[in-house]
């Protein structure tokens, strides 16, 4: 054990600190500041432990979201009182809507300093809102076995409601009184003897979660006309996911429609079934027709097709949707029934069906000759146009690599364009509340510790977090962050907005003026303009192991919105 004996604070902190590391705490994101100097110390002082320093509280909180969705182990995240911990906020939020395990400690003054002008002191009560899974305001600290005892428990308390039943944020506010630096001092003396490794032993890292209790089966209607939808899913054991998804498809005869925002594109050869051109097929009210489903099973939230959404909306079928207990993952209300297992048990129970019916084919000849179509355009086109870089990806990227996929434009040309693969790429995002904030943290809370990984993102929603270039001298890994820069928003193009000149250009798209090669100079990044498909190729189908580079490719958002209509609209033409 590593306990510090120098004051109330310093034993306070490192038995806090101890009792993390033993229930799995491995890092802690921690902010300068002087309230929370006891955190910072013990922390950054324990053997075990990585300890990541970041200005921005707001990059901090979404440096830790990232690696927390990586690891599925909960993150520390340690700021100073006042406004600091009001930025971490939107990472709070994100954790939230997406399940993602964060522990938020807040220094604070101690309850005798606050509401009397004591400087840098707010009300942190319950700062989130209802946001995390739990809220505590921790005693102030005291050398007392008691007060220790109930230290102790607390943080196993918020360990666990971290992880369960769903992941999460809590927040725990932390109030010091002074002196905060280790001064040495007499008030833990009588207490050395009494406070062992024993007082920690019994704690260990919790069990991986016990699957939910199993339902039976339900009664699935027989086919003809059903199918699996796959959305926005980050399992934490990809091939077991896809490995169910496909027995569960060919037990039953369905297709999959799965997002790109899924592992289940790339593990293509697993699932004969799979669909991927789902938005343009359905574009075509011909097959709109010809596909009408009866019944579907949907594995978390729906995928981000408005196309296939308002197909869903108007045909209605029934839904069993799987994944999420306690949510409502349906926007459309439509006729869904929650299915309280996961895929995996779900894909064992389920009874191998009568034989195929043609609902099936008809999908899966679509597929294919839309999948096609696709292909031979991407092929054989020169133009950098932005929506062929999930696809050039897919073909170029290393197998395994992490991909995080911006919002904005980059999330919709992942679902129309990202092809099958069995290059098991992991593709991260932040669809819990669809931010373009703290894009560039979250992929390098990604990427570190980890294998070199990619940031696929729009220029605005990298811009919104250039504070999270602080970071990249700390980064043990590599980052490649590819930036479409289209010089403003293009997702608004697509909007009838667009149509209202003024204002659409200086209030919606938002141009911008920044040098990007002077940007990644003053943050000594590499930078790189691509200009052809054969240098992209060259520049991403091995990637650095260690470092950060950006690599832009320049983008015309006024061409590009018509192109992509055109390109997905004669996909599937009849
Ligand atoms: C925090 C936050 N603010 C505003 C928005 C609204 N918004 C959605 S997309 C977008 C523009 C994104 O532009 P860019 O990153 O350049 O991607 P592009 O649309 O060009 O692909 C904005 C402002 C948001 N989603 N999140
Ligand atoms: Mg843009």
């Amino acid at each position: 054990v590593t306990l510090d004996f120098r004051n109330t604070n310093t034993l306070w902190a490192s038995v806090l600190t101890e009792t993390l590391v033993r229930l799995g705490l491995k890092l802690a994101v921690v902010s300068p500041g002087s309230r929370s100097t006891p955190l910072t110390v013990a922390l950054a002082l324990h053997p075990d432990l990585e300890v990541i320093p970041v200005l921005d509280e707001r990059s901090a909180g979404f440096l830790a979201l990232g690696a927390a969705k990586r690891a599925g182990q909960p993150v520390v995240l340690v700021c100073t009182s006042g406004t600091a911990g009001a930025n971490y906020y939107p990472a709070v939020i994100e954790a939230h809507e997406s399940g993602v395990p964060l522990l938020l400690l807040t220094a604070d003054r101690p309850p005798e300093l606050r509401d009397c002008a004591s400087g840098q002191t707010i009300d942190q009560q319950k700062l989130f809102g209802d946001f995390p899974n739990w809220y505590m305001e921790l005693a102030t600290p005291q050398a007392d076995m008691g007060q220790l005892r109930y230290l102790r428990q607390t943080l196993v308390q918020a360990w666990q409601r971290s992880l369960h039943p769903d992941p999460g944020p809590v927040h725990l506010n932390c109030p010091f009184r002074d002196p905060l630096a280790p001064t040495p001092d007499a008030t833990t003396t009588h207490l050395k003897d009494q406070i062992t490794h024993q007082f920690f032993t019994f704690l260990s890292p919790s069990p991986p979660s016990s699957p939910p209790p199993s339902l039976p089966p339900p009664s699935l209607l027989p086919p003809p006309s059903s199918l699996l939808l796959i959305g926005p899913t980050h399992p934490p054991n990809a091939a077991e996911f896809c490995a169910a998804i496909a027995t569960l498809s060919q037990k039953l005869h369905w297709p999959v429609l799965a997002e790109g925002l899924s592992p289940v594109r790339n593990f293509a050869s697993l699932n004969p079934h799979l669909i991927t051109t789902y938005d343009a097929i359905l574009r075509q009210s011909t097959w709109a027709e010809a596909l009408v489903p009866d019944q579907v099973i949907q594995i978390g939230p729906l995928p981000t097709s408005k196309v296939l959404r308002q197909w869903l909306e108007r045909t209605d079928p029934l839904r069993w949707v799987v994944g999420a207990p306690g949510r409502n993952l349906d926007p459309l209300h439509g006729r869904t029934l929650p299915l309280n297992m996961d895929v995996v048990t779900l894909a064992h129970q389920v009874e191998r069906s009568l034989p195929a019916s043609d609902y099936l084919q008809r999908w899966l000849t679509l597929e294919q000759k839309t999948r096609q179509r696709l292909d031979a355009a991407f092929s054989s086109m020169d133009d950098l146009f932005e929506g062929k870089l999930p696809w050039q990806l897919a073909h170029t990227l290393p197998p395994g690599t992490p991909l995080m996929i911006a919002n904005s434009m980059p999330v919709r040309d992942l679902e129309w364009f990202w092809p099958p693969s069995d290059r098991q790429i992991q593709p991260y995002f932040n669809r819990g509340a669809n931010g373009i904030d703290g894009t560039l943290s979250t992929a390098l809370g990604i990427a570190h510790g980890n294998q070199p990984a990619v940031l696929l993102t729009g220029d605005l929603a990298f811009l919104h977090d250039t504070n999270g270039l602080l970071s990249v001298p700390h980064l043990r890994g590599h980052l490649t962050i590819l930036v479409v820069n289209n010089n403003g928003g293009g997702i608004f193009e697509m909007l009838p907005i667009a149509q209202f000149e003024p204002p659409f250009e200086t209030y919606f798209a938002t141009p911008q003026t920044v040098d990007l090669p002077k940007l990644c100079a003053a943050y000594g990044v590499d930078y790189s303009l691509i200009e052809s498909w054969p240098q992209f190729e060259a520049l991403l189908s091995t990637l650095p192991p260690t470092g950060v580079r950006l690599l832009e490719v320049k983008s015309d958002r006024y061409t590009t919105t018509a192109y992509r209509k055109t390109l997905i609209d004669q996909a599937a033409a009849p």
